[in-house]
Formats: structure tokens, sequence, C-alpha cells
């Protein structure tokens, strides 16, 4: 991670670029985020001049089994937001396939409803595969969408497992999606899906079963009793996304999570976490490229020797490789 060298240089005026998209221009904004999904060096340079500009949005996490409606649900959160003037960023992130696949293609179709409207802004990012890619990649897009002038962002991710619960601790705000006939209420309960939610949303209301489904997660909800000292209950919202029905009380909803959050102090809380990930993810990015460049150097080669001749231990030799590399 270098600063910006002369190849950034030659195809970015960044300053400019970085204008642009304050300015709100969708071009500058996809070609922010694309240096992001890159990981270009010249992101040094990007994340410094964006630094004074970013943290106003507010994130709202959308995450759910495949096929729950997540991003029929986000297109109603959209036009919900667009009626209260707010400008949005959506951000799909698929954290699993290192190319934008099928299903991305699929969510750029249902958005285009906003396509033309200048006020949202609508992202797909595939974070290719690279180590702890979610955990910086994601903010720094966010940071991107959030100098844009974006009120809010949602942020859904494409793919199930960890990445659902890693989004999450992204998010301001996490809606976790659940629908009638996809396997039942216990749907909600795998793999710390319950943790994560300050809301859950019942979809597909208008199929048989979303009534089972609300009583299903009312029940477990008392049961975990997780958020009595928080002081935050976690509602339950039915929604029929499809015909946008639910969706302004979804709004509502989160902007009484967002109330609270600010209320008690969890919001600052939530982002120093965040940001302490991000860093600690950089930090780690950087040593192991440091680390890389060792492999095969000078220094690793007369430690590895020291130890092989029993002149060191290993431990000893880690400590005096790690104090080079931090060093330098
Ligand atoms: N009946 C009914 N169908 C819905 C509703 N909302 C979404 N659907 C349908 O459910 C299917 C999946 O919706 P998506 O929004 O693509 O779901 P998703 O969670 O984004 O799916 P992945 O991105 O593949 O995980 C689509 O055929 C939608 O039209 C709803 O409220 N009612
Ligand atoms: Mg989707």
């Amino acid at each position: 991670m270098t600063a910006a060298g002369p190849r950034a240089r030659r195809t970015t005026d960044l300053p400019t670029l970085v204008e642009q998209a304050r300015g709100g221009s969708p071009r500058a904004v996809a070609r922010l985020i694309s240096l992001v999904e890159d990981a270009s060096p010249a992101l040094r340079e990007v994340m410094a001049l964006l630094a004074p500009h970013a943290g106003k949005a507010r994130v709202v996490g959308l995450t759910g089994s495949p096929g729950v409606g997540k991003s029929t649900s986000t297109s109603a959160l959209v036009a919900a937001y667009r009626r209260r003037g707010m400008r949005v960023g959506v951000l799909a992130v698929d954290p699993s396939s290192p190319f934008s696949g099928g299903a991305l293609l699929g969510d750029r179709v249902r958005m285009q409803d906003h396509a033309t409207d200048d006020g949202v802004f609508i992202r797909s990012m595939a974070s290719r595969g690279h180590l702890g890619g979610l955990s910086w990649a994601t903010p720094q897009a966010l940071r991107v969408l959030s100098a844009a002038g974006c009120d809010v962002v949602l942020v859904e991710t494409v793919g199930v497992g960890q990445a659902e619960v890693e989004v999450a601790s992204l998010a301001d705000t996490t809606l976790v999606l659940l629908a009638p006939g996809m396997g039942d209420g216990i749907q909600a309960a795998k793999a710390g899906i319950l943790e994560v939610a300050d809301l859950f949303v019942v979809n597909k209301a208008d199929r048989e079963g979303a009534d089972t489904v609300v009583r299903d997660l009312r029940h477990m909800l008392s049961l975990g009793d997780r958020r009595t000292d928080d002081g935050w209950r976690v509602p339950i919202v039915k929604t029929v996304a499809a015909k946008g029905e639910g969706a302004d009380e979804v709004v509502e909803a989160i902007e009484r999570h967002g109330a609270w959050l600010a209320g008690s102090g969890r919001l600052e809380e939530r982002r120093r976490g965040r940001a302490a990930d991000e860093v600690e993810a950089i930090a780690l990015t950087v040593l192991r490229e440091r680390m890389g460049d060792l492999r095969g150097g000078e220094t690793l080669d007369r430690l590895a020797a020291r130890v092989v001749a029993g002149e060191l231990d290993p431990y000893r030799a880690a400590d005096e490789l790690v104090a080079g590399v931090a060093g330098r």
C-alpha cells in the first residue's frame, strides 16, 4: 500500500474525482467504488481526501436467506426514503464470489425503477476474494457513498453464511428478513442471525404462513430475551415488498432504532467498533504484504539459518522479524 504513484496520477486526478463524487456525480462515485473493489494503491489518497466528509450516512444492512426478498425490499425501501426526500445509496455486496454473478445482474434489473433517479446511487461490489475483503472494502465504499451525500445506505449481501453476520457488524441497523414457506421460523435461529437483528421483517406477508413466522419469532425473542438490558425491543414488521406494502413501517422502525442508537451512545460505540475492525484489517494487509516482501529475502533467510543452527529459537526469530517489519 504505497501512496498514489505515477500510475494513479496518470489515470485519475484524484482530488477532482473526489470533488465530483461529493457533487453527486454518479460516474465519479462509480469510479471511486471501483478503486475500492480493485484494492487500488490510489485508495490511500482517496481515503485521506474523503475522511472529513465521511460518516454522515445511516447504514442499514439487509440480510436473510436467498430468495427471501432482500432485493425487492431494498427497492421498496429506496422508494420509501425517496418519498421522504432523502438521498439513498444501495450497495449489493457479494463476498463469496470473485466476480459479479447472475444474482447481482438480476438485482440491477430490479433496480431499474430507480436507475434514472439522481437521488439514488446503486452499486454492486464483489470483494474479489482479497483477504479480509469485506471488513475494509465495504466501509470504504460506504465512505464514498456517504461523501456523495447519501443520507442512508442500504447494504444487501448476496450469498449466505458467515457473510450475513459479517455484514451485520458493518451496519448501524441490521434488518433480518424472513418469509413464510422457507423452512419455518427455525431459519432465524441459525448461525447467529437472531443475535444480529435490530429489526425483523417478515416479507411475503401475502403468502400463507406469515403469521406463524411472526409468532415463532415472538416466541424465540421472548426465550432469548437478550435485549432487555439494552432497552431496545426488536420489532417485527410484516411486508409485501413486491407491492411496496409495509416499507414505510420499516423505515419508521429504522428511524426509531436510529434515535435509540444515538440516544444510548450505541451509535458511537458501533461506529468505533467498525473503524477498529477496518484499521485492523488494513494493518494486517500491510503487514502481510511486508512479510511477503521478506519471504525469500535476506532478513528471513538469515534468521532461518540461525534457527536451524540452534543459535536462535523460532519465537525470538519471529519477534525480530516482526520488529523489522513494523519499524519500516
Ligand atoms: N409473493 C411475494 N413474492 C415476493 C415478495 N417479495 C419478493 N418476492 C419474490 O421473491 C423472489 C425473490 O426476491 P428477491 O428480492 O430477489 O430475493 P433476495 O433475497 O434478494 O434473493 P437473493 O439476492 O437471491 O438472495 C422474487 O421472485 C420476488 O418477486 C412478496 O412480498 N410477496
Ligand atoms: Mg438479492
